[in-house]
C-alpha cells in the first residue's frame, strides 16, 4: 500500500450536525449512482464507445468504514494513524464523530469514528448505513472491560444493518505491557460464532506514541492493519 495517501478533510462534529453530515454523505452518494446510470435517449453506441474511451481512467469505489468499541479503546488514535497523521500526545475524548475521508490508490476511504462513551454507544446505529467494513478496537490492557467490550460488540452485530458486513478486531495496545494478544480473547469474544455469519480478520496494533519519529502510516501495525482494509472491502 502506497503511503502517499492524501488526507482530504477532517472534520469533527457534535452530535448536533450528525443527521446534517449523514444526510450529505448520502445525497451525495444517491446523486453519484444517478449521475453513473442516467441515459440520454439520443445517444448512441458509437458516442458511448468514444465517450469510455475518453474516461479510461475507473472511477474509484467508496468504502465506508466504521470504527467502533469501548471509550478509550484507541479509535481517535488508529484513525489518526490510518491517515498518516501526527499524533498529538492529549487526544480528546471524541464527543460525538469524527470523519476522515482518504484517498487511496484503488478507493476512496470514508472512515467514520463515533464516540464509544457510554452516552454515544445509543447513536451508533445512525451510522451503521452503507458500511463496507466495520473495525471494532479493544483495549488490550484493559482486561476488567474485556467483557463489557464483547458484549458490545455482541450487541453491535445484531444490528441487520451490519448483515454480511466484515469485522476487523485491532487489539490495540500491544505495546504496553500485559497487553493480551488477539489469540488470548478469542474465546471471550465468541470468535468461532462470529465466524459463522462473516469474514472476521484480527490485528493487533500500537499507535505511535506522540514523540515518535517513525512515519507514522509506516509503524509497527499500521501497513498491516491497511492492507487487511483493503483485502476486506474487497471482500464485501
Ligand atoms: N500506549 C498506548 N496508548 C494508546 C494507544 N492507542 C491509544 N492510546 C491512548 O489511549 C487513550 C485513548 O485513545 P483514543 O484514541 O482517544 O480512544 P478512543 O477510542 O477514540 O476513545 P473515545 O473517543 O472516548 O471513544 C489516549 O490517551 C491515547 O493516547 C496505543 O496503542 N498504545
Ligand atoms: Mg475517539
Amino acid at each position: 500500500m502506497s503511503d502517499s495517501a492524501v488526507v482530504r478533510k477532517v472534520l469533527t462534529v457534535a452530535f448536533g450536525g450528525a443527521a446534517v453530515a449523514a444526510g450529505a454523505y448520502f445525497i451525495y452518494k444517491s446523486w453519484k449512482s444517478t449521475e453513473h446510470s442516467s441515459k440520454d435517449p439520443d445517444r448512441d453506441e458509437e458516442d458511448v464507445e468514444s465517450e469510455s474511451d475518453d474516461h479510461e481512467d475507473v472511477v474509484p469505489s467508496e468504502h465506508r468504514i466504521v470504527i467502533l468499541g469501548l471509550d478509550g479503546a484507541g479509535k481517535s488514535s488508529l484513525m489518526a494513524a490510518l491517515a498518516g497523521q501526527k499524533l498529538s500526545s492529549s487526544i480528546p475524548v471524541t464527543e460525538g464523530f469524527n470523519v476522515i475521508n482518504m484517498n487511496m490508490e484503488e478507493a476512496t476511504w470514508n472512515l467514520w469514528e463515533v464516540g464509544g462513551g457510554q452516552a454515544y454507544r445509543q447513536h451508533w446505529p445512525r451510522f451503521l448505513g452503507n458500511t463496507s467494513l466495520l473495525v471494532y478496537v479493544v483495549d488490550s490492557i484493559d482486561s476488567k472491560r474485556f467483557d463489557e467490550s464483547a458484549n458490545t460488540l455482541w450487541s453491535l452485530l445484531g444490528d441487520e444493518q451490519l448483515t454480511n458486513v466484515p469485522l476487523l478486531i485491532v487489539f490495540n495496545k500491544q505495546d504496553i505491557d500485559g497487553a493480551k494478544r488477539p489469540e488470548e480473547l478469542t474465546e471471550q469474544f465468541r470468535l468461532a460464532e462470529i465466524l459463522k455469519t462473516r469474514t472476521v480478520q484480527l490485528a493487533s496494533s500500537q499507535v505511535p506514541p506522540a514523540d515518535d519519529e517513525t512515519g507514522v502510516s509506516e509503524f509497527q501495525g499500521i501497513v498491516q492493519i491497511k492492507q487487511l482494509i483493503i483485502s476486506l472491502c474487497e471482500s464485501e
